[in-house]
């Protein structure tokens, strides 16, 4: 019992070697011998493959290896192709949109064309994968609840790199390809609308990425301090209650106040993950198009103090470090 005190994975099962459920594959079958692997199963399972690549699978990977590519050689190319220099200044090198005068026409490669194209992969490879999310699920009889909760994720990608610029009218718009250049771009894009902290959609999605990290160590926690008494058999005890649910439940109303069942709770974690990129997405398309600064909007809608301009204010920083 004790061994589910620790905080890694204890128990490592090694059952018969099993290719998973037979199901209807069209063309292409599951590929390789399935083996064990002991680093594996101290994270997850510890059984490696079989792998199934599928239609959509495979294109997804071609579209989006295609446009790694483009990305990776157009950095390459931005260091006149010096191999240290781009491993050096890796983090740094960006694959950048087109300027503001092409608004949504197709530029030069050179001046914005090949992100416009590694944008296109890129998009296209993540919907494909989406695909693949969804009709796997199918074909093993499960709901789809994966996919729709990807599809939220793709729904603030598409606003930030192509439903936003489209309707602002130019690809300039967009996050530039790279790792501190979209950094940049976030905060860049900030400043631009006079601080996103005032915009009330960035305030829900924050709660909801804060309330998904917070649940998700509430569940998680719970159910390994249950798991003794049985209650990592979670689903069954949605509706045949044993004593970990009990237990589990007591704790959290004597701690809070209020306890989750062991249903609702992946509802309560499913629609926070959901709705951080919701309405994260939502708030980055009223940016430009409702508010051009979301401190002034603030202030209009009294979320924000109006500064009065009689007084004399002192910056602290211009004051001079006082010894
Ligand atoms: C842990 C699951 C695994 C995923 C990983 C990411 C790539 C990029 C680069 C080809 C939690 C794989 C990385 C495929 C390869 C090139 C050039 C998920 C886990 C390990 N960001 N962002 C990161 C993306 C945006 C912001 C890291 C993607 C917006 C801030 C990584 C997108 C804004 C910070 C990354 C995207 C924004 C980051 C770690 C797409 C506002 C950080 C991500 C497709 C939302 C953090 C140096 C992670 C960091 C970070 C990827 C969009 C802000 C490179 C793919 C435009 C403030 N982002 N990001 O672990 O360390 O996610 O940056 O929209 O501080 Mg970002
Ligand atoms: C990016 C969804 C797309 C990803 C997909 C995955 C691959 C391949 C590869 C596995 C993350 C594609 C996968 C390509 C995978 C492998 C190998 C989800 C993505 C489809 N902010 N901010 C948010 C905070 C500030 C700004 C959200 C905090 C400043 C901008 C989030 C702070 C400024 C945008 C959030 C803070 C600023 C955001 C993102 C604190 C900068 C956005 C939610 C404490 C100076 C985005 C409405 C998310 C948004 C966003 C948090 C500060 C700018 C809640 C905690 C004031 C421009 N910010 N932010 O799920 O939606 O992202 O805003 O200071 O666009 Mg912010």
């Amino acid at each position: 019992m004790a061994e589910y005190q620790s905080i890694y994975t204890r128990v490592q099962i090694r059952p018969p070697l099993y290719d998973g459920v037979p199901v209807d594959e069209g063309p292409f079958t599951r590929q390789g011998k399935p083996f064990f692997s002991w680093l594996a199963g101290k994270l997850g399972d510890a059984q490696i493959g079989p792998f199934y690549l599928g239609r959509t699978g495979l294109a997804a990977l071609v579209c989006g290896i295609i446009a790694f590519e483009i990305i990776g050689l157009n950095m390459w190319a931005s260091v006149n192709w010096n191999p240290i220099e781009f491993v050096r200044q890796l983090f740094w090198l960006a694959l950048e949109p087109p300027r503001a005068e092409y608004g949504l026409s197709i530029p030069p490669m050179n001046e914005g064309g090949w992100w416009l194209l590694a944008g296109f992969f890129l998009t296209t490879s993540i919907i494909l994968w989406w695909v693949r999310v969804y009709t796997r699920a199918r074909a093993l009889g499960l709901g789809t609840h994966t996919a729709w909760a990807f599809a939220a994720a793709i729904w603030l990608y598409l606003v930030l790199g192509f439903i936003r610029p489209v309707l602002m009218g130019s690809w300039a718009e967009a996050v530039p390809f790279g790792i501190f250049p979209h950094l940049d771009w976030t905060a860049a894009f900030s400043i631009r609308y006079g601080n996103l902290f005032y915009n009330p959609f960035h305030m829900l999605s924050i709660v909801f990425l804060y309330g998904s990290v917070l649940l998700f160590a509430m569940h998680g926690a719970t159910i390994l301090a249950v798991m003794r008494f049985g209650g990592d058999r979670e689903l069954e005890q949605i509706v045949d209650r044993g004593t970990a649910s009990e237990r589990a439940a007591l704790f959290w109303r004597w701690t809070m106040g209020f306890n989750a069942s062991m249903e609702s709770i992946h509802r309560w974690a499913w629609w926070f993950a959901v709705l951080c990129p919701l309405t994260g997405g939502i708030g980055i398309l009223l940016t430009g198009a409702v508010a051009d600064n979301w401190f002034l909007w603030a202030v209009k809608h009294g979320v924000a103090p109006m500064y009065p301009i009689d007084v004399p204010l002192t910056d602290p920083a211009a004051m001079g470090v006082q010894q």
